[in-house]
Order: structure tokens, then C-alpha cells, then sequence
């Protein structure tokens, strides 16, 4: 598939002005790399070759020595010796994926060389360098040395082998159709190019719940399939991961049990992880969602969470893997009469007395907030509060709560304020990207992972604006300090070209995008207003009586969740001091977050002013306008961009245009019956 639509942030669009475009051809037109660098980097190389036909114009000439005169470009490894931990394959060191390119001068000519530390290292040169190309950087702009911030740099994909995914907005699995993994891995290969472009290292390619079929993956039977994929990613740098199912012996082991203390168990899960390294032996681990809605784990033999991830980190040790145990461990039967039992409490409370007990290859994966990826919550307090034990922080591409890839939601910016929230976990300063990184702590491995939002759509991700979101992810936490602004700029660059008033527009349009999502739907860190199940369009009440714990416990007076100290739940005792007393302060408290601290009366007054209530009002009328403003501004680009495109994202922000006066109106109409409040001033509510 060729369309713009597919190709996204890779258009590789010939370079517009020949005189650059003349000075690159001669630059790049032969490129040395040594024969043995290049049987390793032959993603690299292909990726170069592509990028230069369609962007230069020229078929680059590769050598495997330096010409006697004129410029070009070297590629070259230089490998960090280090003990990584997995044998095989990849192994998890920082610096592993540096690299640098320099610009010299020698003689008549110029060289510009690309030194990676690893094969894996060259490729993000590569890409960096056709970044910058695209990006019409000129030859001496691109040099750099980089290396990524985190080590564990992933994807999860909740696809299942029916072909189905979980919260999936971009049509089907690329991955499975019909119970089986495709025979036609080409649009795969695709995918680990653009993750491997934006900086991904490993994935993981089924669903968290782990069905029948997908429980057998790791069988003889199923391994060899499981290995065609592994080998697409293999190629590009990217470990391969699964999912399984935590009571697989016993559902397909022949043994009477899944108990992890159970030496036939530990016997048959380390028989499995002898299988799998036989047939894929760079495999990256396993990611583990146990006693989690349902999921069976530990619990149900009287175990805890240390004695499940530690038994499956012992089978999987000697060969390097990695046990990625989740940490979204709740109590999903709660009685909504149940005032006492708090959803938000849950993961501090199962894993912070367990911090200290975790081998060395299990990594504990925190979701960013302590609720599941709402428009709008505080950061989980596990961050900063385990320093004996290896994090990865969940992040949800797929915009499950934040308009389903139908409105417009760029995710950057709040992912940034979760990585830069300050935990004063030892003082002052401590940034949970500063404890995910990992060298606070001094963990063995962590990093960030983040739930994909890709499907077969021609074009990913349904809304092709919601590109930014999987693109804006890997380069954030590649290096955290890059700025949202930034990272939309460029994406919008590479995407639809580099004209002023599109790349205005688009990075406008997206900066807004969040803000706005959050206006019309979520007041100040409420959430869960939402259809029970789907999660799209608004229902206020629809999980107010049910056993998910998710309340807002709206009445007649007020509204909000209480999870003070003095008063309440007691979940702001899981901050850290300052955060504790800015969150237990009514005063202090954030106006964003006030909800969800506090249950106060509709008269209360925020900071900026305004009551409660007159802020629900005000937000969501001015809500659903900016909704509208969104779709005028792209109107004002059409014919800057290829009627694909251009259509695709019309239709879709025509439908949230609609969507947000729906939802508008069913929040202002809810709130003012039940409070009996009039909007001050005097519009319409029904
Ligand atoms: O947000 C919830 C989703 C579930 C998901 C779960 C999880 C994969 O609604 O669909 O299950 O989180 O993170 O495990």
C-alpha cells in the first residue's frame, strides 16, 4: 500500500529544493559500510536505499570501503561490551542504542559518519538522518550524538488471535485472522518500521487476557508461528514479547495446578521457557496480567504477587527473558454501597509491601494513574515508592477513554506531565521520568510501555491525526525532554510536508486537542462519566451503581470522591509530603484534580473563580465551540493537503464537532437538574 494515509511519519517525499536535495545525492550517493556491519544491519540498509530513492532521487551505491576521493557516508558499529540479559539477543544496557553522526571534512569531499554501538544503534541513526532530511535540516544540522533516555522502550498490543483487539479503534488485528497468526507478514514488517523509527525495542503481540488459542502460543505447536513474527522484529530491533496465561499448566500443561510454589509447576513453566528460546532465542519475556479482573494469578493458592512473577522470572533467567508482571490489581466486585473500599488505593496497597521481593528480571508495569487512563487523573503514588524494584510506566496509545481515534485527543502532553510530576520521593525534584529511567534506584531494567493504537485501516489508527499519538510515544520516551510542541511539529512535518501554514495549523490543532477533550467531557478530574463497557459518549451515571469502584457520587448538593485523609478514603496518605498535604488541602488542590480529592458542594469555588458548577457549564459550552473551531481550522487547509487525508480527517472532525455538543448537553442538562443551578448566563440547557 502506497497512500499517504499509510505511509505516515515515512512519506520520504523527494526533497524540495534542489539545491539541497543536489547537496545530499552528493553526499549520500555512495555509502561504506564494511561487509560484516552490514549483514547485521540490513534493515538499516534497506531503509536507507528506500529513503534515498524516493527523497534524492539517486540509487545510493554501497561499498564496503572508502573511495579514493569526493563525500560520502560511513556506517560503522562499535559495540559496548556489556553483560546484557538476554543471552542471545538484545540485552537491556544503556548506551546500547547510541549512536553519533559527524560531519567531516576530508579533503575535497565530506564524510558523514554514522557510528552506532550496536546494529540497533545504526538503524536509529538511520532514521534520525532521514528525520532530518525530511525535515529539510541541512547536512551539518544533523549531527548528534544520542542515546536513549529508557531502556525498555515498549509496545503492547491487546490484539487477539480471533482477530479482534481489545479496545482497538483502527479496524482489525494486523497480526491474527481467524484464530491464526497471518501467513503474509509484510504489513508487520511495516509496523516495526515505524516503531522502530520513533525508538520501540520490544513488544508484545497479544492481548493481556489471554484466550485459548493465544494461552497455546507457547506450545510446540504454536511456537514456530510465533517465531515468524518474532523474526520480522528481530530485524529492526525490536524484542519480541507474549502475554500468557497464568493458569497455563493447568489449562494446557496436563497439571492439576497453576500454583506458583508447586515444584511441577515451576518444572513445566521452566520446560516452557527451555521451548520457547529454542525456537526464538533473542525472546523478550513475558508480560503478565494475574488476579486482575478476572485473570487468574497467585491468589487463588494463597499466594502473593512476588511468589507468581518470581517463579516465572526463575524459569525465564538462564536464558536472559524478563517477566513484566502488570500491576492493574483491584477488586472489580465492589459494593457501590461500600464507602470504605477506594479503586485508587489498590495497586499502592497489593505492591508496595512486596517492594524488595522481586528477582531482578521481573519488572512491575504501573499504569500512569492510579485508576485506568482517564482524561484526566493524578500520577500513580507507586512511582517513587518502590526503590527496590524494577518499573515500567503504562501508557494507553489507544485512546480507549479519550475519544476512541473518532475526536481528536494528541496524548503527548499529558503523558509529559506524568513523567515530569515531581514524587519528592527522596527530595525534592524527583520526577517519576527520573525513576523510570532507572538509575535512581539503581534498577537492573525498567522503562515505559504503552498499550498501541494500530490496526488494519489503511491508515493505522483510525483518525490519521491519532498517528502523532504512536509516533509522539516512542520519541518522548526516547528523550523526555523533548516538549509536546516540538515532538507535533515534527510529526506534523514529516507527515504532510513542511508548508508554514499546514505545520502551524496541524501542531495548533493537536496542542489544543487535549484541553478540549477534557472541557466536554471530564470536569476537574472526575472521569468515568461514560457508556458502561464501550467507554464512548456520555452516561454520568452509568458506572455509579456497579462493581467497577469508579464514583462520582454526584447528589443533589455536591459531587466528588472524598479520598482525604481526615474525611476520606485516606489514598492521599500514598503521596508523598508535600503532594499528600497539596491534595488533602482543599485549598491547595489543583482545580484539574479537585474531584478527585474532594466531594464539594456545586457553590464552590475554584481558584480561577468560578463555582463548581458554573465551570461544568462554562467548560462544556465552551467545549463543544472549540470542537467546532477544530474542524474550521482544518477547513481553512484544504488543498494543502491530498483529499485523502484531508477527507478522512473532515469526517472525522465533523463526527466530534457533533459528538461534543451531544456530550455538552447531556453533562449541563444532568448536573443542572440534579442542582437545581441555572447557568449564569442563560443558555440553553434542557
Ligand atoms: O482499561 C481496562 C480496559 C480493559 C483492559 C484493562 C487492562 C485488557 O477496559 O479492556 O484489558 O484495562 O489494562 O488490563
Amino acid at each position: 500500500m502506497e497512500s499517504t494515509l499509510y505511509k505516515t511519519w515515512l512519506q520520504y517525499n523527494e526533497i524540495p529544493g534542489s539545491e539541497l536535495r543536489r547537496e545530499y545525492a552528493d553526499l549520500l550517493g555512495r555509502v561504506v559500510v564494511e561487509r560484516e556491519t552490514s549483514r547485521h544491519c540490513t534493515a538499516a540498509v534497506n531503509e536507507l536505499t528506500e529513503g534515498f530513492k524516493s527523497m534524492l532521487r539517486t540509487n545510493a551505491v554501497f561499498m564496503d570501503e572508502a573511495p579514493a576521493s569526493g563525500s560520502y557516508l560511513r556506517i560503522g558499529v562499535k559495540v559496548v561490551e556489556a553483560a546484557g540479559t538476554n543471552r542471545e539477543g538484545r540485552g537491556w544496557e544503556k548506551g546500547e542504542d547510541a549512536f553519533s553522526l559527524k560531519l567531516i571534512k576530508a579533503g575535497e569531499g565530506k564524510r558523514l559518519e554514522l557510528i552506532g554501538r550496536s546494529p540497533s544503534g545504526v538503524l536509529y541513526g538511520v532514521f534520525h538522518l532521514l528525520r532530518g532530511m525530511a525535515l529539510g535540516l541541512r547536512p551539518e544540522e544533523l549531527e548528534r550524538e544520542e542515546c536513549p533516555v529508557n531502556r525498555l522502550r515498549m509496545i503492547n498490543q491487546w490484539d487477539n488471535a480471533d482477530g479482534s483487539i481489545e479496545r482497538g479503534y483502527a479496524g482489525n488485528s494486523i497480526f491474527y485472522e481467524g484464530g491464526k497468526i497471518v501467513a503474509d507478514t509484510s504489513r508487520i514488517r511495516d509496523y516495526a518500521r515505524m516503531l522502530s523509527s520513533v525508538g520501540i525495542n520490544a513488544i508484545s503481540v497479544n492481548n493481556v487476557n489471554v484466550h485459548e488459542i493465544e494461552t497455546r502460543f507457547i506450545t510446540e505447536e504454536g511456537l514456530p508461528e510465533v517465531a515468524r513474527v518474532a523474526e520480522v522484529f528481530r530485524n529492526y530491533g525490536i524484542a519480541l514479547f507474549l502475554s500468557i496465561n497464568f493458569a497455563a499448566p493447568l489449562a494446557i500443561g496436563g497439571i492439576g495446578t497453576a500454583d506458583p510454589l508447586d515444584p511441577n509447576v515451576q518444572q513445566w513453566w521452566a520446560e516452557t521457557a527451555n521451548r520457547i528460546y529454542r525456537h526464538i532465542p533473542d525472546f523478550g519475556g513475558f508480560v503478565v496480567k494475574a488476579d486482575s479482573e478476572h485473570r487468574p494469578g497467585p491468589f487463588a493458592y494463597g499466594r502473593d504477587h512476588a511468589d507468581g512473577a518470581n517463579m516465572l522470572a526463575e524459569a525465564l533467567e538462564p536464558h536472559g527473558g524478563l517477566v513484566i508482571w502488570r500491576c492493574f490489581v483491584y477488586n472489580c466486585m465492589q459494593d457501590w454501597r461500600d464507602r470504605s473500599t477506594d479503586r485508587a488505593r489498590a495497586a499502592y496497597d497489593h505492591f508496595g509491601p512486596l517492594d524488595g521481593k522481586f528477582r531482578d528480571n521481573v519488572l512491575l508495569q504501573i499504569k500512569n494513574g492510579p485508576m485506568d487512563f482517564q482524561v484526566r487523573e493524578p500520577v500513580s503514588p507507586l512511582f517513587g515508592a518502590m526503590s527496590r524494584t524494577n518499573q515500567v510506566l503504562e501508557f494507553q496509545v489507544t485512546q480507549e477513554y479519550t475519544g476512541q481515534q473518532r475526536h481528536l485527543c494528541y496524548l503527548v502532553p499529558q503523558w509529559k506531565q506524568v513523567l515530569d510530576f515531581d514524587t519528592h520521593a527522596v527530595s525534592a525534584g524527583v520526577q517519576v521520568k527520573n525513576i523510570v529511567e532507572g538509575s535512581l534506584f539503581g534498577m537492573k531494567i525498567s522503562g515505559v510501555a504503552a498499550v498501541s493504537n494500530i490496526g488494519n485501516e489503511e491508515c493505522w489508527t483510525g483518525h490519521p491525526l491519532a498517528q502523532a499519538n504512536l509516533y509522539g510515544y516512542g520519541r518522548l520516551i526516547w528523550n523526555p525532554d523533548l516538549s509536546a510542541e516540538a515532538i507535533a511539529d515534527e510529526w506534523t512535518r514529516l507527515t504532510f510536508g513542511n508548508d508554514k501554514d499546514v505545520v502551524e495549523k496541524v501542531t495548533q490543532m493537536l496542542m489544543a486537542s487535549w484541553p478540549i477533550y477534557e472541557s466536554y467531557t471530564s470536569p476537574l478530574g472526575v472521569g468515568w462519566m461514560v457508556v458502561p463497557h464501550y467507554h464512548y459518549g456520555p452516561d454520568v451515571d452509568g458506572y455509579e451503581y456497579s462493581r467497577w469502584g469508579t464514583y462520582h457520587f454526584a447528589d443533589r448538593d455536591g459531587i466528588g470522591v472524598d479520598r482525604t485523609a481526615a474525611t476520606g478514603t485516606g489514598y492521599v496518605t500514598q503521596y508523598y509530603i508535600p503532594n499528600r498535604e497539596t491534595y488533602e488541602s482543599l485549598k491547595k488542590c489543583p482545580d484539574e484534580l479537585l474531584l478527585f480529592f474532594h466531594h464539594v458542594p456545586y457553590s464552590h469555588r475554584l481558584h480561577s473563580g468560578s463555582t463548581v458548577i458554573q465551570h461544568i457549564y462554562d467548560t462544556h459550552f465552551g467545549g463543544a465551540e472549540a470542537a467546532e473551531g477544530l474542524s474550521l481550522i482544518w477547513s481553512a487547509l484544504a488543498g494543502k493537503i491530498d483529499a485523502e487525508r484531508y477527507e478522512a480527517v473532515e469526517s472525522r472532525l465533523a463526527e466530534q464537532r457533533d459528538h461534543a455538543k451531544h456530550w455538552r448537553d447531556v453533562i449541563n442538562t444532568y448536573f443542572h437538574r440534579k442542582s437545581g443551578v441555572p447557568d449564569e448566563r442563560g443558555r440553553e440547557i434542557y
